[in-house]
């Protein structure tokens, strides 16, 4: 029985359709820069928004209209859902989804049991991922929600805590090597802080780095061969989250050993909250070797917290592609949809408007970005801004041969430094609209 009855394959009918039910940019076998769009954008769905979002709020209950699910905690349910969510990423067209563990089957009385109806769950996913060709982007482990994490996981002040985390992990890594997993991200739920005078911040960063070591460790003995990603965010539910933003996890990485071992799956919304744009992240991450992969979303400056929406502003989906690109593109990251209908957009059919809104935005970014890049003048224009580093001093400079004391040489003789060139700024954000 469908779920979606109304709602056909969901195809490109180009920018002049009318079609709400239709790709109007994102053309999946349309070659850009090289590639199809298919290939750059690698589009994920979200198990956890799509198919557990209630639109259940702090102030109120569930809204959102999912007649397929009977509400219920029974693995029953669980595996009939795994049916409507491949029903829908077919129709849509998503390459990939992303999950956690309990996203996908309900969490049982003792942890055997929690393993049990996660293996009951696995298998169906497995026969659906085998019958649509729709492969998993990365799993993860929630290690948030349940109240024993109340202080954290790897970051607890109780060692049951870490411990229990450390056998969800190990679970959760054999399941998405079993579902051929192409990568696995650690969001660390509750890894910080309320309170910095009950809190020893040392012990448990190093904890936190000791349990991200035990997690490479455990994927080389399974042979799990898939990325690792850190995923930055600065504050909810915590005041302060160790991985608070791009830099942040590169440093913790840097310092503890684990940098080449994890790349970073960075979020629009986290970066708002972290006080960065989308941009910089990924510029931070990919200057560093470190970009891995995106979850796709944006947030409501006014709102101030993780709204998690769709992103349809083509400005910021083209400094996405354009940072991206820039840095060869995804390898085994993508887009991956971390974004929730709105608590007022009760209907299932919101759902495809949600993400082929997202898609067609991410697609128009590729083609700008890529017609950016392929044209040079964006490229050329930053070029020329650096031009005194390309010959004289400045290359001199970059080659090591130069010291305080030689440069202190060179500027007594020449007495006053070379006059600066305008930066240009309007110029350049002028060109960047000439491509929207
Ligand atoms: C929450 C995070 C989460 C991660 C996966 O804000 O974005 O959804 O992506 O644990
Ligand atoms: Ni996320
Ligand atoms: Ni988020």
């Amino acid at each position: 029985m469908s779920a979606f009855p109304d709602v056909p394959s969901i195809k490109f009918e180009g920018p002049e359709s009318r079609n709400p039910l239709a790709f109007r940019h994102y053309n999946p076998e349309e070659v850009v820069a090289g590639k199809t769009m298919r290939d750059h954008l690698r589009f994920s769905v979200v198990y956890w928004h799509t198919f557990r979002g209630t639109g259940g709020d702090p102030f109120g209950a569930a809204t959102l209209q999912r007649p397929w699910d009977d509400g219920s905690a029974s693995v029953e349910n669980a595996v009939k859902r795994v049916g409507v969510a491949f029903e829908f990423m077919e129709k849509l067209g998503a390459p990939y989804y992303a999950f956690h563990d309990r996203d996908v089957a309900p969490e049982g009385a003792t942890l055997a049991e929690s393993h049990k109806n996660l293996d009951a769950v696995v298998k169906e996913l497995k026969a659906q991922q085998a019958r649509t060709g729709i492969k998993l982007l990365w799993g993860t482990a929630n290690l948030f929600s349940n109240p024993r994490y109340l202080h954290g996981a790897a970051t607890s002040c109780n060692a049951d805590a870490f411990a229990y985390a450390a056998a969800q992990v190990k679970k959760a890594l054999e399941v998405t090597l079993e579902l051929g997993g192409e990568g696995y991200t650690f969001w660390g739920g509750r890894e910080g802080y309320q309170c910095l005078w009950n809190t020893d911040l040392k012990r448990e960063q190093a904890n936190l780095a000791r349990f991200l070591h035990m997690a490479v460790e455990y994927a080389k003995q399974i042979g799990f061969k898939g990325q690792f990603y850190i995923e930055p965010k600065p504050k909810e539910p915590t005041k302060h989250q160790y991985d608070s933003d791009a830099a942040a996890c590169l440093n913790f990485l840097r310092e503890h050993g684990l940098m080449g071992k994890l790349k970073l799956n960075l979020e629009t919304n986290h970066a708002t909250l972290a006080g960065h744009s989308m941009q910089h992240e990924i510029e931070v991450a990919g200057a560093a070797g470190a970009l891995g992969s995106i979850d796709a979303n944006t947030g409501d400056l006014l709102l101030g917290w993780d709204t998690d929406q769709f992103p349809t502003d083509i400005y910021l989906t083209t400094q996405c592609m354009h940072s991206v690109l820039k840095y060869d593109g995804f390898t085994t990251g993508g887009v991956n949809f971390d974004a929730k209908v709105r608590r007022e957009s009760i209907e299932p059919v919101d759902l495809f408007y949600a993400h082929i809104g997202g898609m067609d935005a991410f697609a128009r970014g590729l083609k700008i970005a890529a017609a950016m890049l392929a044209d040079g003048r964006v490229a050329g224009m930053v070029r020329d801004r650096y031009a005194s580093w390309d010959s004289g001093v400045g290359a001199e400079i970059e080659a090591g041969k130069h010291s305080f004391e030689s440069l202190s040489k060179y500027m007594l003789a020449k007495g006053e430094a070379a006059p600066n060139s305008s930066g240009r700024q309007e110029l350049f954000e002028n060109v960047i609209n000439q491509y929207l």
